[in-house]
């Protein structure tokens, strides 16, 4: 993987983010009473998506990751200083954590992260909780970061943020630091219009902890072009330059900047290829599905931003208005708890419940259940063979950053044969083109009409839009997403330094 990144001359790293790349836990040995002498220390690794996209680059860069740590097994792992080196059998790289109190992780993680930010970034308004004691919790574990960061940055090391849980982190890096590391973070969610942002009682703080970076990265120019609109307009004292993307505010420039992520393309390939029909007729088989019985597929972490019920209730349409399809196809849904501590979270995994249990028994018989929940844990490799052998896919979310899914399911089609249908509100819509199935995810109607017209695609049609669709995701995978970064980086770097 690493062997297609261009050199860099970026050689001194730290990435931050909310969660480490390598976790440590205890593993029983034998039955016993679970004493220290009968536990060993297992490592569970990164998996897939972007943290197994940067472990090896930060392996060949030997540079350090800050991160939380979190349990026992990862404290009696952890030196005094919070440091680990990782991988653990061949070190290359230093893992920094830092503790927080479970006080801190509620009030920061499960709270002003996921109850205030990512709701109103996806404009789920209604969902938002704007609570003064959250936000400054949150507001203390980011000057926690900040300072993990001052301890192990020079004047040549780039910084690299991932993600909405660390906004107020880089302004204070750069107030507090002795040095001028160069500042980067990505953002993985949307950015919404200033009409949505506003109504953030933190917005100006937010804002301001960003403009701390040197640059800042987007998926789509859409959510760059509404954060340079937010910062333009919310901020005092900013200078805008919608055209070249800078921001100039406090005697500081920011560059914002498009950088659609991609998938591990070449090994989710290889992964499909090796899944064998056997494996997927015994999964079919496992969850009582005909052998002859075809198959839509869903994959999502079940979260509210991801229109799981308004799909399901566009599957009930279906068979409801155009009986014909009962019992010629299963749904499947796969489908991951997530952030389960909160209430909005729990209330969406009811109503989704309820909507399978009465859909199935409204339509279903003693041959034949229309949806499917699968919430066991796949290996990637039996994901990649879902992805494969299901005729089609629906990937539906109201509102999503990327979505990488739907990039997985287009990279898994070796037969060049399953249709995607992609909600015209996620981000790899954009990156994605016109090759896909498009759907609004509010409109059951047409909801319904597109599975149909999936399902009913001729096989040339499928042919040629999924070969479309493999070159375009093959030709903007993972590692040609790393490169696009690092070398955006280097390069406002370089300019820096000539100014200077
Ligand atoms: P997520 O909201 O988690 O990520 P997504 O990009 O779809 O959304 O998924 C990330 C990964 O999780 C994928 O590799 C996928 O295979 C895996 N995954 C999701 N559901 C799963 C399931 N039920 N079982 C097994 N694996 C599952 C956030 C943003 C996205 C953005 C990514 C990366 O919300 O918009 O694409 O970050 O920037």
């Amino acid at each position: 993987e690493t062997e297609s990144l261009a050199p860099l001359s970026i050689d001194n790293v730290v990435v931050v983010s909310n969660r480490q790349p390598y976790r440590h836990r205890y593993e029983q040995n034998g039955d016993g009473d679970g004493s220290r002498a009968e536990r060993s220390i297992a490592v569970d690794r990164p998996t897939g998506g972007l943290t197994a996209g940067l472990d090896p680059v930060m392996q060949k860069l030997n540079g350090t990751w800050i991160a939380w740590g979190d349990g026992e097994a990862d404290r009696d792992a952890t030196s005094e200083d919070g440091q680990v080196s990782v991988p653990p059998e061949e070190p290359e790289y230093t893992l920094q954590r830092l503790w927080l109190t479970d006080k801190e992780i509620d009030g920061y993680y499960y709270g002003y992260s996921n109850r205030a930010l990512w709701p109103l970034c996806h404009l789920a308004m209604g969902r938002t909780v704007f609570d003064g004691e959250q936000w400054r919790t949150y507001r203390r574990v980011n000057q926690k970061f900040a300072e993990k960061v001052v301890d192990n940055v020079d004047d040549d090391t780039v910084v690299w943020f991932q993600d909405y849980h660390l906004a107020c982190a880089p302004r204070t890096v750069r107030l507090q630091s002795s040095s001028s590391p160069f500042l980067l973070h990505f953002w993985h969610i949307p950015w919404p219009s200033i009409d949505a942002f506003r109504a953030c009682p933190q917005h100006q703080e937010i804002l301001k902890g960003l403009l701390g970076n040197d640059l800042i990265g987007f998926h789509v120019t859409q959510y760059c072009r509404n954060f340079l609109e937010c910062a333009a307009r919310l901020v005092e004292e900013t200078e805008v330059d919608y055209d070249r993307g800078l921001i100039r505010h406090d005697g500081h420039e920011t560059a914002v900047s498009a950088f659609p992520m991609g998938v591990e393309a070449d090994s989710i390939e290889q992964l499909s290829e090796a899944a064998d029909e056997s494996a997927w007729q015994s999964f079919k088989h496992r969850h009582a599905i005909g052998p002859n019985t075809r198959v839509v597929l869903g994959v999502d972490r079940l979260d509210y931003t991801k229109g799981i019920p308004e799909r399901l209730e566009a599957l009930e349409h279906l068979w409801n208005t155009q009986p014909e399809w009962q019992g010629q196809f299963t749904y499947v849904q796969k489908g991951t708890e997530s952030r389960s501590e909160i209430p909005a979270y729990q209330r969406l995994q009811n109503r989704v419940d309820e909507i399978i249990d009465r859909v199935n028994s409204r339509f279903g018989t003693d041959e034949w259940q229309p949806i499917v929940l699968v919430d066991e844990n796949l290996p990637r490799k039996t994901l990649c063979g879902l992805y494969r052998y299901s005729d089609a896919a629906i990937v539906s979310p109201l509102r999503d950053g990327m979505n990488l899914v739907a990039q997985e399911y287009i990279a898994s089609q070796v037969d060049d044969d399953g249709v995607l249908i992609l909600s015209e509100l996620a981000g790899s819509h954009e990156a994605l083109g016109d090759a896909v199935l498009s759907v609004n995810p509010y409109d059951t109607e047409a909801h319904a009409k597109a599975i149909d017209q999936a399902l009913t695609m001729p096989a040339a049609e499928r042919r040629n839009r999924t070969r479309r669709l493999r070159r375009r995701v093959h030709n903007n995978d993972l590692s040609s997403w790393l490169n696009d970064v690092f070398e955006g980086a280097q390069q406002l770097r370089e300019e820096q330094e000539a100014k200077s």
